[in-house]
């Protein structure tokens, strides 16, 4: 099985290794790694950020392990070459459309959400967020209007066949959880999204065992926050779940914390970080590093047939941060490095 390892920018490096050292511990016969550029790092070295090289070891690998991209140097390119265009590009050009985004609240870090103990306790939620549509990837430009000025656009579309793959993977996945799927869209305003909620309860006829509700995207970020305990799993485009998912992190104490498998129709996937590349803390050994282990743990569970090798990395995370650890963004002073080591204690 060949893992391709793309740690990309910024704090993307430091969190990978520490997930590689993770899986080294697993010793789990049969993994092979190879390593490629991505992102500003690819675009230094290559002129691109998503180079020929990295691509062809994506489509060879079994999975992909991604760290993240974004690089202030880079702010200046045109659009085509700046890093967030490997990871759009990676999600198109692999076909993968459906992002499942975690959010489960460890109770030793209840004391780091945003939220009161006993309402962050509660959070046990998956975010399913369709990643190839949507005004990702729908025409944009910048034009004049009548009287000069620039105008720029991104087109906001979705079509039925898209809609109903994404609602399928949210429909499975809900149903193999409490059974409760929450559709977040915003049909009182947007026709993308009448579309999506038509063909989400056409979808819903097939699956009678799952209670479906609709949400508009504006109730969905107040709930959240107000009772995020309501929601099991929610569905949504690719922009809304974006912002919900960031917002759901803080609920359960950092955006250091979510992980992310992105996958195709077939179970292969990219599994990254949620976060970005936090430049500012680049290079400090600052960064946490749980959502990138906990992101190898979703790889081993979905596309590497290891469930019980994820369940002890999940259960090890839980240990580290039982006995104390944290790294700044959690409250506390730990180094990137030594909360891989709480975690290789706690194996
Ligand atoms: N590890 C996630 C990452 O690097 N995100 C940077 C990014 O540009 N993401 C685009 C998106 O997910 O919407």
């Amino acid at each position: 099985m060949l893992i391709a390892l793309l740690p990309g920018d910024g704090i993307g490096p430091e969190v990978v290794a520490e997930a590689k050292r993770v899986l080294d511990a697993l010793a789990i016969p049969g993994l092979a790694y190879e390593d490629a550029l991505v992102g500003g790092a690819g675009y230094h070295e290559y002129g691109h950020p998503l180079p020929p090289e990295t691509l062809s070891l994506a489509r060879r690998a079994d999975a992909i392990l991604f760290g993240a991209v974004g690089d202030p140097r880079c702010d200046t390119l045109e659009r085509s070459l700046r890093p967030e265009q490997a990871i759009l590009g990676l999600r198109k050009e692999l076909n993968l459309f459906s992002n499942l985004r975690p959010a489960k609240m460890f109770p030793e870090l209840a004391d780091a959400s945003t939220l009161r103990r006993e309402v962050a306790e509660a959070i046990d939620l998956l975010i399913v967020r369709e990643l190839n549509g949507d005004v990702y990837f729908g025409e944009k430009g910048m034009r004049r209007t009548e009287d000069g000025l620039r105008e720029g656009y991104d087109i906001m579309s979705y079509n039925e066949a898209e809609v109903r793959r994404i609602a399928h993977s949210a429909f499975r996945a809900a149903r193999a959880r409490r059974g409760l799927l929450c559709s977040v869209d915003k049909a009182n305003v947007l026709e993308t999204s009448q579309l999506w909620r038509d063909i989400v309860i056409e979808v819903a006829t097939e699956y009678t065992d799952v209670a479906l509700s609709h949400m508009y995207v504006d109730n969905a970020a107040m709930q959240l926050v107000r009772n995020p305990g309501q929601f099991d799993v929610i569905v949504t485009g690719n922009l809304f779940g974006d912002i919900l998912s960031d917002q759901a992190s803080m609920c359960v104490g950092s955006i250091g914390m979510l992980a992310s498998a992105s996958l195709d129709a077939n179970g292969k996937g990219l599994y990254e970080p949620i976060h970005g590349s936090a430049p500012d803390i680049a290079g400090q050994g600052k960064a946490n590093p749980l959502a990138t282990i906990l992101s190898a743990a979703m790889m081993l569970r979905f596309s590497l047939g290891q469930a019980e090798a994820a369940d002890r990395i999940e259960a090890a995370v839980g240990k580290a941060l039982a006995s104390g650890a944290r790294t700044a963004d959690l409250g506390g002073t730990m180094s990137t490095s030594a909360m891989g080591d709480a975690v290789l204690a706690a194996l």
